[in-house]
């Protein structure tokens, strides 16, 4: 089953969205594998973002994410790649569609709350660098015959 990396950023644990984030995720449908709130190191920060080095936002990007408390988790699920992308919406918030976290919680690409890996690729590169030591737990849940066909 696929699986992808999602932060609550440090502007969502400071504004008290995380279980409303986590929610969002949960009602939609997807399962929990992993959850762990952690201070993201400069090493971290520079690993996770290493795509984005020499870009103009680099260096305030890592100093935001590194600026206190994330939530990092693994959720589960057919497409669960491209279904939370699509219920983070658009990286630019201020853009984002109503309806999807960044269209109803923030107003600005730097300050966007959430992260969600973008493809198999880089979800099973984050999701090692998160959780790689730790034991994500895969589960049966009672209700997964409701939500899937
Ligand atoms: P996403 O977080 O939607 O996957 P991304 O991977 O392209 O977006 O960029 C990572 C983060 O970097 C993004 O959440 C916010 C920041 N960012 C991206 N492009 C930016 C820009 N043009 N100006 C400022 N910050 C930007
Ligand atoms: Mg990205």
């Amino acid at each position: 089953m696929e699986q992808t990396l999602v932060l609550v950023k440090p502007d969502g644990v400071q504004r008290g969205l995380v279980g409303e984030i986590i929610t969002r995720l949960e009602r939609r449908g997807l399962k929990l594998n992993g959850l762990k709130l952690m201070q993201m190191t400069r090493e971290l920060a520079e690993a996770h973002y290493a795509a984005h080095v020499g870009k103009a936002f680099y260096a305030g990007l890592v100093e935001y994410i590194t600026s206190g408390p994330i939530v990092a988790m693994v959720w589960e699920g057919k497409d669960a790649i491209a279904i939370v992308r699509k219920t983070m919406g658009a990286t630019n918030a201020g853009a984002a569609e109503p309806g999807t976290i960044r269209g109803d919680f923030a107003v600005e690409i730097g300050r966007n709350l959430v992260h969600g890996s973008d493809g198999a690729e880089s979800a099973a590169r984050e999701v090692g660098l998160f959780f790689g030591d730790d034991g994500l737990v895969s589960w049966e849940r009672a209700t997964d015959r409701w939500i899937r066909e």
